[in-house]
């Protein structure tokens, strides 16, 4: 305090007076002891409207305080960002309980209503079944699974309708037991807003073709209809081979996302989600948010506006991303091996993004 400039001093006074108004449970004991730095005060005075999202199931605890305790200790706990958990039954008061305690900024927890997350009545239960055993018998992951598909149609046309995400533009999608390799010194929310991005992704791989047999159909369907929502300088170049008559079945994995929700709430997305729903393949295939996420980005987006977080040491099941720049990797402190990275594994569509990418560009 003694050395610092009249200024900063202000700066200082200011900062801690308008955390206290928003947090109100900073104690003074906090302040005086100077647990609460200056770097902490600025990034909260610089936070985008943004919010944490992780839909989970009260048997998903532990997956989920894993995810919450990597998030803060790499990131959070400097920036002060507010989650959103969701689930499709009550949380438990042990489970809000648990959660509560590891996160000093704002949690909700919030129940998702029946009609965002059921099969609706006018699926024909008969051919949805017929389709599950046929999955089943051919060992398609979760091909029996009717709570799974409600997860890909809750992701991919309602999550951004929740009450309590109405008034965030932003979002980090979470799931329990992902692992964080890397410090997140700068703010991704922040650098997707201040450049104007839209959708940003860590991993990229295909798509089984035993789950999205008629997707892409019902995407040209609605691209020949729709026209005017394809972007000029779209990424059709890295999701199709031959100029848009197939799916190459690259997306972005979905359980990491940090994007713009006012793009799903969007015209164009609202009546892409709303023509691929029409045709049921939720439930009689087993559609995926990814793909659906990922086209609808590759098509009615600049290419520019969708981002790769090289910075972002992130693992998910088996797959991992960790920074491959040695200066990146160093600044983040990250604790993965770039050598196990999985951006040139021949599974990740990595090498289409880098290609596509600095492909077509003067
Ligand atoms: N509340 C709730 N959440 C679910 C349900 N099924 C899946 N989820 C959540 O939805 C997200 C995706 O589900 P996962 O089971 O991880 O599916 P996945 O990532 O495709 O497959 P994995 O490779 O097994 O992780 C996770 O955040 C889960 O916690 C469910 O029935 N209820
Ligand atoms: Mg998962």
């Amino acid at each position: 305090m003694a050395i610092m400039t009249g200024t900063r001093l202000l700066r200082y006074v200011f900062m801690v007076f308008s955390l206290m108004v928003r947090k109100s449970s900073i104690s003074c004991e906090e302040l005086l002891t100077g647990s609460y730095h200056l770097e902490y005060l600025d990034n909260t005075s610089r936070r985008v409207n943004a919010t944490f999202v992780m839909l989970v199931r009260n048997s998903d605890l532990d997956g989920t305080i894993n995810s919450i305790r990597a998030l803060e200790d790499r990131f959070n706990s400097k920036f002060g960002y507010p989650y959103v958990l969701l689930n499709n039954e009550p949380f438990t008061e042990e489970f809000k309980r648990r959660i509560s305690v590891l996160i000093p900024s704002e949690v909700q927890f919030g129940f998702i209503l029946p009609e965002h997350w059921s099969q609706p009545d006018w699926i024909d239960e008969e051919k949805a079944a017929k389709s599950r055993k046929q999955m089943v018998a051919t060992n398609v992951k979760y091909g029996g699974s009717v709570a799974y598909r409600n997860m890909c149609r809750f992701n991919s046309g309602f999550f951004y309708k929740h009450e309590l995400l109405q008034k965030y533009k932003w979002y980090w999608r979470v799931e329990p037991n992902v692992k964080f390799y890397c410090d997140i010194n700068q703010d991704p929310f922040r650098y997707m807003e201040e450049n104007n991005k839209v959708y940003g992704f860590t991993i990229t791989v295909y798509e089984i073709s035993a789950t999205i047999r008629s997707l892409w159909p019902a995407v040209t369907d609605f691209v020949e209809n729709h026209p005017e929502y394809i972007a000029d300088d779209n990424a059709m170049g890295f999701i199709s081979d031959d100029s848009g008559k197939t799916y190459n079945r690259c997306h972005f994995w979905s359980n990491f996302e940090i994007a713009d929700m006012d793009f799903w709430r969007g015209e164009a997305y609202t009546a892409f989600f709303e023509h691929l729903d029409s045709k049921g393949g939720f439930y009689y295939e087993r559609w995926g948010d990814a793909p659906i996420h990922s086209i609808a980005t590759s098509l009615f987006l600049k290419r520019d506006q969708i981002h790769f977080f090289e910075e972002i040491g992130y693992q998910h099941d088996d797959w991992g991303h960790c920074p491959l720049p040695d200066d990146i990797w160093e600044k983040g402190r990250c604790s993965c091996s770039q050598k196990g990275s999985f951006d040139y594994d021949p599974s990740s569509c990595k090498p289409r993004w880098d290609r596509f990418t600095n492909s077509g560009r003067a």
